[in-house]
C-alpha cells in the first residue's frame, strides 16, 4: 500500500517524514508509511476548517401550487436549510454547485467582509457549474436575516433560507422560536416576465393584472407587475398549510421574513395582536400592532401571547392582489384548520406601513466624520418596464444600456442618502454590508432614535432618508430588491475610494 501522494510539495515531504513516502490517513493528517523497518510517526499537517454547514444546490422540480416547476433548491428543501448560529461564532458554509449553470449565495443584513458578500460581478466570481465555495467570516451581531442566490433569478426559484443569530444576552423569554418565510411562486420559468411584460413575447397568466384588492394601509393602492399563481409560507401552500402546534399560554417569537421577489405581505393572527419588537435583525422598541406590513426583503420578529386553546390563522395577504398565504397555530387539542376568508385588516398597523413609529431600543449615534450627501431618483417608465435609479441602469439582464457610476465614498464617511420614489410602484431598497440609521421623518438626521435597518420600502411619491457610517470598505450593492425591477437595472454600486 505504499503510495507516493500527489498534493503534498517536496518541502511538505521534507517537512512531515523526512523524505519518506507518505500515506493520507484522514483527511489533514499525514502517516509515515509503514514498513517493517520503520516506526509509524503520525504528522498533522494545516487544514482549512471544517465547514457547519453543506448548501447543495440543486436543480428539481417541485409542484407546491400543483403544476411541476423547474426549481432551484438548497438541500432539495423549500426554502433552503435554516442555518443558526450564536453572535461571535465563525460561520463557515461550504457551497456545492450542483447545477448546470452558475451561483452564488449572498447574506442579507450580515455585516460581511466585502469580498464574502456573493454578488457575482461585484465582489466575486459566480460559482461555476459543479464548483465549490467556502464562506467563512465572523458574525458580529444578531437577529433575523436570510441568505439567497444573487445570481439570476435563482432567488424565485427556490434559493433562500433563514439565517438566525441568537443573541449573546437574548432580552426575551419565549416558549417557541420559529421561522416564518413569506414567498411568491411561480408556475413558469421567471426569465420569460420582463419580456412577456414589455410585449416581446407571448403573455401568460402571470403578467395578467391582477384584482388588486389588499391595500396599503390607509387604503392606498398598490400595483404589482406580476400576478402570482400563489403565495407560500415556509414553502407550503394554502392547500397544505404551515402550521405550529402550541399550548394556550405559550408566547411565540415569530421570526416573519419576507423573501419574496416582487410582494409586499400584510401580515395578521385571527384574534391575537403582535408585539413587534425587531426590524431587520435589530431590537426596537416593542409596539402592540394589529398587522403589519413587511416589503420584500425586510423582517420583522413579532412576539404573540395564545389566548386560549383553539385554532388560530396567520394571514400574509400579497398587496395588489386578493389573494393570501396562510399557515396555522393551534393547541394540540384542536384540529388545525386554515381559515381561508379574505384577511380583514382594521386595527393598527405597523413594520413598513408606519417606519415612523419604529423607534430604536437604545439612541444610535454615528461616528462623526464628513457628510457625504447623495440624492438618488427611483425612477423608470412603466410603460416599457425600465427601472433607474439616477436615470441610469446597472448592468443586468434586461437593463438597456448598462452604465451607472458608482457612490463613491471613502472611509469614515458619514453617508447621507435621500431616495425620491418618482414612480408608482414600491421599491424595497436593500443596502449591502452596513446598516443604515432609518430616519423616521425626512430630514430627522439629528433624531437618535431612528432604527437601525438594512431594507426599506419605498412607496410611490415618497422620500425616505437614511445615513450609514463608512466602515466597511470594498464595493457594495445597493439596488431594489424586486428582483424584476433588479433585473431592468435598478442598481448601483457604492464604492470605497481612495
Ligand atoms: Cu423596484
Amino acid at each position: 500500500m505504499q503510495k507516493t501522494n500527489g498534493p503534498l510539495s517536496r518541502r511538505q515531504l521534507l517537512q512531515a517524514g523526512a523524505g519518506l513516502p507518505l500515506v493520507m490517513a484522514a483527511p489533514g493528517v499525514a502517516t509515515a508509511a509503514s514498513g517493517s523497518e520503520l516506526d509509524s510517526v503520525p504528522v498533522s499537517l494545516p487544514s482549512q476548517a471544517k465547514p457547519d454547514h453543506v448548501l447543495n444546490i440543486e436543480e428539481k422540480s417541485i409542484a407546491p401550487l400543483g403544476t411541476p416547476t423547474k426549481a432551484t433548491l438548497v438541500n432539495g428543501v423549500l426554502p433552503g436549510t435554516e442555518l443558526r448560529y450564536r453572535e461571535g461564532d465563525m460561520l463557515r458554509v461550504l457551497v456545492n454547485n450542483r447545477l448546470a449553470v452558475p451561483t452564488s449565495v449572498h447574506w442579507h443584513g450580515i455585516l460581511v467582509p466585502n469580498y464574502m458578500d456573493g454578488v457575482p460581478g461585484v465582489t466575486q466570481l459566480p460559482i461555476a457549474a459543479g464548483a465549490s465555495v467556502l464562506y467563512e467570516y465572523p458574525i458580529r451581531q444578531s437577529g433575523t436575516y436570510w441568505y439567497h442566490s444573487h445570481y439570476g433569478f435563482q432567488e424565485q426559484t427556490g434559493l433562500s433560507g433563514a439565517l438566525i443569530v441568537d443573541a449573546t444576552n437574548e432580552l426575551y423569554s419565549y416558549d417557541h422560536d420559529v421561522v416564518v418565510m413569506m414567498s411568491d411562486w411561480l408556475d413558469e420559468a421567471p426569465e420569460g416576465i420582463v419580456p412577456q411584460i414589455r410585449g416581446q413575447q407571448p403573455a401568460t397568466a402571470a403578467i395578467k393584472p391582477p384584482p388588486g384588492e389588499y391595500k396599503f394601509p390607509a387604503d392606498k393602492a398598490f400595483n404589482v407587475d406580476i400576478n402570482y399563481p400563489g403565495y407560500l409560507i415556509n414553502g407550503h401552500s394554502n392547500e397544505r398549510p404551515w402550521s405550529l402546534k402550541v399550548r394556550a399560554g405559550d408566547r411565540v417569537r415569530l421570526r416573519l421574513i419576507n423573501s419574496s421577489t416582487a410582494t409586499f405581505f400584510r401580515v395578521s393572527i385571527d384574534g391575537h395582536d403582535l408585539q413587534l419588537i425587531s426590524a431587520d435583525g435589530q431590537y426596537v422598541e416593542p409596539i402592540d400592532v394589529d398587522d403589519l406590513v413587511v416589503a420584500t426583503a425586510e423582517r420583522y420578529d413579532v412576539l404573540v401571547t395564545i389566548k386560549k386553546p383553539g385554532s388560530f390563522t396567520l394571514h400574509a395577504a400579497a398587496l395588489g392582489t386578493s389573494k393570501q398565504a396562510v399557515g396555522v397555530i393551534h393547541t394540540a387539542d384542536a384540529v388545525p384548520r386554515a381559515n381561508l376568508n379574505r384577511a380583514e385588516f382594521s386595527g393598527k398597523s405597523g413594520g413598513m406601513a408606519d417606519y415612523a413609529a419604529l423607534k430604536a431600543l437604545h439612541p444610535i449615534k454615528l461616528a462623526d466624520g464628513p457628510v457625504k450627501q447623495f440624492e438618488i431618483d427611483l425612477g423608470g417608465e412603466m410603460m416599457k418596464y425600465l427601472w433607474s435609479m439616477q436615470g441610469e441602469y446597472y448592468p443586468e439582464i434586461y437593463s438597456p444600456d448598462g452604465k451607472a457610476t458608482p457612490l463613491g465614498i471613502q472611509y469614515g464617511d458619514r453617508v447621507r442618502v435621500r431616495l425620491t420614489n418618482s414612480t408608482m410602484m414600491f421599491h424595497p431598497m436593500h443596502l449591502h454590508g452596513h446598516f443604515f440609521r432609518l430616519l423616521r421623518q425626512p430630514g430627522a438626521w439629528d433624531d437618535p432614535w431612528a432604527p437601525v435597518k438594512d431594507s426599506v420600502g419605498v412607496g410611490p411619491k415618497q422620500q425616505i432618508d437614511f445615513e450609514f457610517s463608512a466602515d466597511n470598505p470594498g464595493s457594495w450593492f445597493f439596488h431594489c430588491h424586486n428582483l424584476y425591477h433588479l433585473a431592468c437595472g435598478m442598481a448601483r454600486v457604492v464604492q470605497y475610494e481612495v
